[in-house]
This record gives structure tokens, C-alpha cells and sequence, in this order.
């Protein structure tokens, strides 16, 4: 039997990654940085919480980490932990900068050091790509982050790949494009959407803002994105990989289908700061525009070639946009009528 540790289980990721890990015959054992509030409600959901194994883990605490690493000596190591909101980026950049960047040469040195036959996984990303004019961006596309957040995963990726190139360890990146589902934390965009649009629906709310509705994202399926992460990791030489959709869609299109599937049709009016969307219906005013979500540096469009996972792993997103909202939103409609219960 396999062990896989998996940092940020306690994550979107985290839990559809447990959950493939369990189907596959793994040990899944999970770090958990100790709150006061309650941390496992995905895995949970997922039905796996009486499965994983978990240990405290910080990726604050180099001492923490070597100790782990060094008492489990896992066959992989899933590095999902981050602080993943690149919003809270641009006012928490010293804590981003280390639990996102540094953190991650603190693991690879402790694999390096005590369990050097561990394979490991960095959650890279495409914010990476940031303001990078390439289109589609693939692995080959030079990098231009445009937030901490950003910075401080690029810092992560090049660490993987030094140790990699330097120790001839088995790290690999995985450069992810967004990837959403309905256990999304409320914060993001899409489930901040489809979770308002469920309570606009149930009448628990009026209306709602956001920023910037012009910004373009490759969005998939986080369930489909997990595959490829185990994927990554059990070819059989150490590479990076984009794992994408390669599809682009804006936020407005986002807005506009997610009402849709609660049966729900909008109309638009205004522009900049003044845009609003009414229910055609009735007129109510559902949405406008708030200047607190704008991002001091804004990543305008990404759109990614997954060619080379394709070819080379077999790895294939299945769920479409169209599929993804209509997921997100059935889930979300659910959610608020059981609470209504
Ligand atoms: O949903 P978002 O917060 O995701 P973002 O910034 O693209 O980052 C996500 O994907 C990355 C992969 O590319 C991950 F690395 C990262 O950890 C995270 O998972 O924002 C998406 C877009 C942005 O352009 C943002 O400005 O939506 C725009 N937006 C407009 N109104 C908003 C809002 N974003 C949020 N969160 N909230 C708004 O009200």
C-alpha cells in the first residue's frame, strides 16, 4: 500500500484529491493546520474523514515539517497548502510570501534530507502567467505574475524545479488553471456567483457585487484537475505540466449562464462602476458593481494549451463550462433549500 501525505487537505483540492487517493488503495494521510474552527467539512462531504489520517502541519514551521516528513517518509507528497486567495495577496503579502513561496523550499530540503525517495507535487499555478501576452499559455510561455500571490508561487515552481535539476529528485509542477466545483470556498468568483444567485433564488437575498467582470479565466473541474495531479506524479520521469481547459469565458458570461440554470434570465444596463444586471422578470436589480473586489493589478485573460498532458499522461478535462455551472448551481440550490429546512 501507498502512502500519500497531502498538504491543504482541508482544501477544495484537497478533498477530491483524498477521495481519488482512498479509491486508488492509498494510505491518505493529511495535514491540518490547527484552527478553532472547524476545518473538515469537505471531507466530510466527500465521506472520507473516518479514511484519512491526519497530523498538524504548518508551513510556517520548518521544524514541524522536517518532523513529519521525517516520521512518515511518505511514496508522495501532494503540496496543496498555500494561501490561495490572490485578493488577500495584496494586503497579506508577507504571509503570502512565505506560507505560498518559502514554505515550499522548507518541504523540498526536508525530502531532500530525510525521505529523498518521496515524490512530490507543487500545486503551481496560472497565475503565474499573469500579464503574459502569449495565448494560448502553455508550458513553454514565459512567466509575468501579477500579484504576491503570483510571485510567490513562481518562487515555489523554480524551487521544484532547481531541486529537481540540482538533486535529481522526482518534483514535479502541475501549473493549474482555475478549477472550481461546489465545494469552492464562497470567496471566489464562481461559487461567490452561483451561491448568491441560489439565495437570490430563495429569496434570502436581494441582490449582490463583484469587481471586475471583463477579466477572462480558463475555468474546469476541480474533480478533473486531481486526476491529473496523480497523474503527474506516477509517470514515470518528473516533468511539469499545464492542466487546462482551453476554453476562456469572462466573468460576465460566468454571470449570465449561471442564472440561467436557476432558470432565472437577466438583463444588463450601465457601464464601468454604474453596470447592473435586472431580472428581466420583475425587474429587481440582482447585481452591480462594487470597487472593493477590484485587485490593485488585474490578470486580464488565461487560456491554456494542455497539450502536453494530453500526449503525454492521457490526461483530458470532462466536465465543460456549461456542465461546471450547471453543477455549481444545482449544488448551490440544494445547499440553501436544506438550509431553509
Ligand atoms: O475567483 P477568483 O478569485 O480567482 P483567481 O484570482 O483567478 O485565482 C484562482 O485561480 C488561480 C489559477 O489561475 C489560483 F492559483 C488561485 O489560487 C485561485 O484559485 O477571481 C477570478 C476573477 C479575477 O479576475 C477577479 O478580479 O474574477 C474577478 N472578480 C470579479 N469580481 C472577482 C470578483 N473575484 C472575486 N474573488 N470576487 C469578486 O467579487
Amino acid at each position: 500500500m501507498k502512502t500519500a501525505f497531502v498538504s491543504g487537505i482541508t482544501g477544495q483540492d484537497g478533498g477530491y484529491l483524498a477521495k481519488l487517493l482512498l479509491e486508488k488503495g492509498y494510505k491518505v494521510i493529511g495535514g491540518v493546520r490547527r484552527t478553532s474552527t472547524d476545518s473538515l467539512e469537505r471531507l466530510r462531504a466527500h465521506q472520507v474523514i473516518d479514511k484519512v489520517e491526519f497530523v498538524n502541519f504548518d508551513v510556517l514551521e520548518q521544524s514541524n515539517i522536517s518532523k513529519v516528513i521525517r516520521d512518515i517518509q511518505p511514496d508522495e507528497f501532494y503540496n496543496l497548502a498555500a494561501q490561495s486567495f490572490v485578493g488577500s495577496s495584496f494586503e497579506q503579502t508577507i504571509y503570502t510570501s512565505t506560507a505560498t513561496g518559502l514554505s515550499v523550499a522548507y518541504i523540498l530540503d526536508a525530502i531532500k534530507s530525510y525521505s529523498p525517495h518521496t515524490k512530490f507535487y507543487q500545486a503551481s499555478t496560472s497565475e503565474m502567467f499573469g500579464g503574459s501576452k502569449d495565448v494560448p499559455q502553455g508550458e513553454q510561455t514565459s512567466f509575468y505574475p501579477k500579484s504576491p500571490y503570483g510571485v510567490a508561487k513562481l518562487y515555489a515552481h523554480w524551487m521544484t524545479i532547481n531541486y529537481r535539476e540540482s538533486y535529481n529528485m522526482f518534483a514535479c509542477s502541475g501549473i493549474l488553471f482555475n478549477h472550481e466545483s461546489p465545494m469552492r470556498g464562497k470567496q471566489f468568483v464562481t461559487r461567490k456567483v452561483t451561491h448568491a444567485i441560489a439565495e437570490i433564488k430563495y429569496g434570502l437575498r436581494k441582490n449582490f457585487a463583484l469587481g471586475n467582470l471583463y477579466a477572462k479565466r480558463d475555468w474546469g473541474f476541480a474533480g478533473d484537475y486531481v486526476e491529473g495531479m496523480w497523474r503527474i506524479l506516477n509517470h514515470k520521469t518528473a516533468d511539469d505540466y499545464v492542466l487546462a481547459t482551453g476554453e476562456t469565458h469572462s466573468i460576465k458570461e460566468f454571470v449570465d449562464l449561471a442564472f440561467k440554470a436557476a432558470d432565472m434570465e437577466i438583463r444588463w444596463e450601465g457601464t464601468g462602476i454604474d453596470e447592473k444586471a435586472f431580472l428581466k422578470k420583475s425587474d429587481q436589480m440582482v447585481l452591480s458593481i462594487d470597487p472593493q473586489f477590484y485587485r490593485p493589478a488585474e490578470v486580464d485573460l488565461l487560456i491554456g494549451n494542455a497539450t502536453k498532458a494530453q500526449q503525454i499522461l492521457g490526461w483530458k478535462p470532462k466536465v465543460t463550462f456549461s456542465g461546471l455551472i450547471e453543477m455549481m448551481v444545482q449544488a448551490d440550490l440544494e445547499d440553501v433549500k436544506r438550509q431553509l429546512r
